[in-house]
């Protein structure tokens, strides 16, 4: 690996030498992080991205695209079968660039979008202030009735959705642990004329692992999402349509070209590698594995009696409220735990009196140590140690000895190649 680099440029060869051991070494804990399998770091780093490929298959700006129109072809039906859709734009960079690409697909300056308050877990794309997106389009906002159960104040959202007549009704979170229910959304956008749009982008490997429901079958229009997270894909984005053809059509010319230029093909290859991965049976296990792997880690938090918002999981991450539980705010306990081999971030739970870059939360999950091969298990004992690690933050000692458990563990458990 990186003999090149390491001949060429040592300075990025020891900077990616010492990521390597960083994550062979440590328990990845971020819910939107995974490994890739080696056949989708191939496919990324392929001369493909040697290759310009403005438009769509059939349709390019240049010449010469042969195997870039089979690559983005496999990607976009494997992508429709995955997810059960009839359309896909496997093009967006990213995940900010799916929703981007959504909103001018579909909305005119000044237009309404309602969303997820961001303080209960929507995300920065959802129009969030500091985003160019506010200065063009107007959000308005839904909360969490009751912050302990996670329960959506339907009623409040319909009533907003019919005071301001959003364009779009917006569905999904970056911090948010529970199962939607994607019906009450679907029937209040049908209510006021607006498109059901799902951003799926924690929980698209769990929807693909047919773990957690398609929100395509209660009748959603579009959904977009990461290909990164649960998905086990490269970095990169994607906007899928259920099957309104004129919609799809949009969102093609959307992203390009009025969002962006030249797709990454070797991302685009990447997707493909990985949505074949994710529909093998083993993904299925995968995805089964991360929520079971979820609910040990959440039975550890319950004993520890350390408050979770929502009460506790439905899906891949746990937002723990570690300040309200024992006084540690959400910076320190991630500083403290990467000390100790555990990665995580912190996180501002809802409406949280403490600021973004040291709010009152830690939000972790397990979809790549599950990866690894972690079982129920394994991830208890995780859980058991971070808490250990918090309730001892003085003891030298004792987080020596949770390194050590932690690198022991690593070894037992090496980040696997193979995937299928
Ligand atoms: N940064 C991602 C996350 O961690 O949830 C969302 O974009």
């Amino acid at each position: 690996m990186y003999d090149y680099v390491k001949k060429q440029d040592k300075e990025v060869f020891e900077a990616l030498e010492g990521e390597e051991r960083r994550q062979a070494e440590g328990i990845e804990l971020i819910p939107s992080e995974n490994y890739v399998s080696r056949a989708v770091r191939e496919a990324n780093f392929s001369n493909l991205t040697n290759k310009y490929s403005e438009g769509y298959p059939g349709k390019r700006y240049y010449g010469g695209q042969t195997y870039t129109d089979i690559v983005e072809n496999i990607a976009r039906d494997r992508a429709k079968q995955l997810f059960d859709c009839k359309f896909a734009n496997v093009q967006p960079h990213a995940g900010a660039n799916a929703n981007i690409g959504l909103y001018f697909a579909l909305l005119e300056p000044g237009d309404t979008v309602l969303g997820m308050d961001l303080s209960h877990g929507g995300h920065l794309t959802h129009g969030h202030p500091v985003t160019y997106l506010t200065k063009i389009f107007r959000f308005v906002r839904y909360k969490m009735k009751n912050v302990d159960t996670g329960e959506i104040d339907y009623d409040e959202m319909r009533e907003v959705a019919k005071k301001e007549k959003p364009k779009i009704v917006l569905a999904g979170y970056s911090a948010y642990p529970r199962e939607l229910n994607y019906a009450k959304f679907v029937e209040i956008a049908r209510e006021v004329g607006a498109y059901a749009v799902m951003d799926i982008a924690h929980i698209a490997g769990l929807i693909a692992g047919k773990a957690m429901k398609n929100p395509f079958d209660a009748g959603f229009d579009i959904m977009t999402t990461t290909t990164h997270k649960t998905l086990r894909g490269p970095r990169g984005g994607m906007i899928l349509t259920r099957e309104n053809e004129e919609v799809a059509k949009k969102i093609d010319k959307s992203i390009f070209p009025g969002l962006q230029g030249g797709p990454l093909m070797n991302t685009i290859a990447g997707k493909a590698v990985c949505f074949g991965e994710a529909l093998s049976p083993k993904f299925k296990k995968y995805a089964v594995q991360i929520l079971k792997n979820a609910k040990a880690m959440e039975e550890v938090f319950r004993k520890a009696e350390i408050r979770m918002l929502t009460g506790g999981t439905d899906s891949h991450l746990i937002l723990a409220d570690v300040f309200g539980s024992i006084g540690m705010p959400g910076k320190e306990a991630e500083t403290l735990l990467d000390e100790v081999g555990i990665t995580l971030n912190k996180n501002a739970i809802a409406d949280d009196t403490r600021g973004p870059m040291d709010p009152s939360g830690i939000r972790f999950g397990p979809p790549a140590i599950t990866t690894r091969g972690f079982k129920e298990k394994e991830c208890a004992r995780v859980a058991e140690l971070m808490v250990e690690a918090m309730k001892n933050k003085d003891d030298k000692k004792k987080l020596g000895a949770i390194r050590e458990e932690i690198r022991t563990l690593c070894k037992k458990f090496p980040i696997p190649d193979v995937f299928v």
